[in-house]
């Protein structure tokens, strides 16, 4: 209607008050008139109408677009980095939050710019281009510009990658090892030195397979955390025993490759306690999300206080080591090292998944030798995904032994002693 308006109606003209109109027959005209008129009147009611909508569709527009930019505020808060907890990770997020700024500056500053000029400086305004081809000037200034903007930035970035790597005068050395699928720490230097354990993930199976509801640190629970005191530099050795691996404490800004066959360092130095999380970091196999990293910072008597328990619970263990067991108390907590680490290659059924993965239920190697399965699980198979079990105790491996010859149909009734393992480790 707006189309026929426009058509019909030039220069302000409406049809009624067009004096003497050229329409061949007067009867026609008026007829026309009356429809036009008619028209004209619901246009016009339309256009009101739509101007109308437009500006509450506009405060509309207005409030949500301020209501996003809350949000945006919000979530930005939320899904910023997770907040320091090194002086580290406090550098690295200044450089971030920097950085970002002075890219913004230069992102309005160099498209206003140019926006701005081209409607400035239109041809439809009547201007002409001016010509400046080969101008020194010009080409020096858009080039000592960038190049001083490039040096603000890498001279600090140099200085926190530098910081970085900087590894000496620990007061704490600690290796920690990338396993498929779980991570094993070795307190090498400093006090709690002698201690080592393995890390695995303790989120139920039921979770992960959909059973219950998932937890709060769902994936991002250990059996074993990494303890260490809140203000001690604190120096990490990777390494990995099968595939590469990465560790990662986003809050201390300490990442660094676990790799086999090499020794990478990386330190921080705490300065919050409480409880830190993150994951390994480089995609390592079927069950790489499943291999998370968490980081208790304690204060230095609880520090302590932790040392002599683990201590107390090493001295316990070498003196089990000693012991003659029972075959059902072997299986009992060979069950629980199995569990912990070999279920996700041979499965709680033992069946494994052939052919990459070998059943143990009903394996040759399993009902055979015991000396021979103590070699498989001690020093693993070269080349394949059956690694060595060498860090794992005595008394751990001759349960899980022990239980893998006496569970699902599989039945030697032969107890296999931490002794028999000793005398195998070469
Ligand atoms: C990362 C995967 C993985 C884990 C974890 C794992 N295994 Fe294995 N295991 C394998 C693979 C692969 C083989 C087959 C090796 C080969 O081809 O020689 C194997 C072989 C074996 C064999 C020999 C079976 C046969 O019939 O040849 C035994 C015994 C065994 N594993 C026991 C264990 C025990 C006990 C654990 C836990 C302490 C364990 N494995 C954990 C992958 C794994
Ligand atoms: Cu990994």
């Amino acid at each position: 209607m707006l189309v026929f308006r426009l058509i019909f109606l030039r220069h302000g003209e409406t049809i009624g008050e067009r004096p003497g109109h050229a329409f061949p027959a007067v009867r026609h005209a008026t007829d026309f008139e009356r429809v036009a008129r008619r028209i004209r009147g619901r246009t016009r009611e339309k256009i009101a109408g739509l101007i109308g909508e437009g500006s509450m569709m506009l405060k509309k527009l207005l409030v949500g677009a301020l209501g996003l930019a809350l949000c945006g505020v919000a979530m930005a808060a939320d899904w910023n980095l997770q907040p320091a907890a090194s002086k580290l990770a406090e550098d690295i997020h200044w450089l971030h939050e920097a950085v970002m700024v002075l890219v913004v500056i230069l992102f309005v500053g160099v498209f206003g710019f140019m926006f701005w000029s081209c409607y400035a400086h239109r041809k439809s305004v009547g201007h002409k281009a001016s010509q400046f081809h080969e101008n020194t000037t010009v080409e020096v200034i858009w080039t000592v510009i960038p190049a001083i903007i490039l040096v603000l930035i890498a001279w600090p970035v140099t200085k926190v990658v530098i910081a970085q790597k900087d590894t000496s005068q620990a007061d704490l050395t600690i290796k920690v090892t990338g396993i498929q699928w779980k991570w094993a720490y070795d307190y090498l230097k400093g006090e709690g030195e002698g201690i080592s354990f393995v890390s695995t993930l303790a989120t139920p199976r039921a979770q992960i397979e959909g059973r219950e509801p998932k937890g709060e640190h769902y994936l991002l629970e250990v059996d074993n955390e990494l303890v260490v005191p809140v203000g001690k530099k604190v120096r990490m050795l990777t390494t990995a025993a099968d595939v590469i691996h990465s560790w990662w404490v986003p809050v201390f800004g300490a990442k660094q490759d676990a790799i086999p066959g090499f020794i990478r360092d990386i330190w921080f130095t705490p300065t919050k306690t409480g409880t830190f999380r993150s994951q390994c970091v480089e995609l390592c196999g079927k069950d790489h999300g499943f291999m998370p990293i968490v980081v208790r910072v304690v204060s230095q008597d609880e520090y302590t206080k932790w040392v002599g328990a683990q201590k107390t619970l090493l001295a316990k263990a070498a003196e089990d080591e000693t012991k003659t067991y029972a075959l059902a108390e072997l299986k009992a907590r060979g069950e629980k090292v199995y569990a912990a680490n070999c279920v996700a290659c041979h499965q709680a059924s033992g069946k494994g998944t052939p052919p990459v993965f070998p059943p143990l239920d009903g394996s040759k190697v399993v009902l055979g030798p015991k000396d021979a399965q103590i070699d498989t699980v001690l020093h693993g198979r070269t080349n394949t995904a059956m690694q060595s079990f060498a860090r794992l105790g005595n008394v751990e491996l001759a349960a899980v032994i022990t239980f893998t010859r006496n569970n699902w149909g599989n039945s030697t009734g032969e107890a296999v002693q931490p002794a028999d393992i000793k005398a195998r480790r070469k």
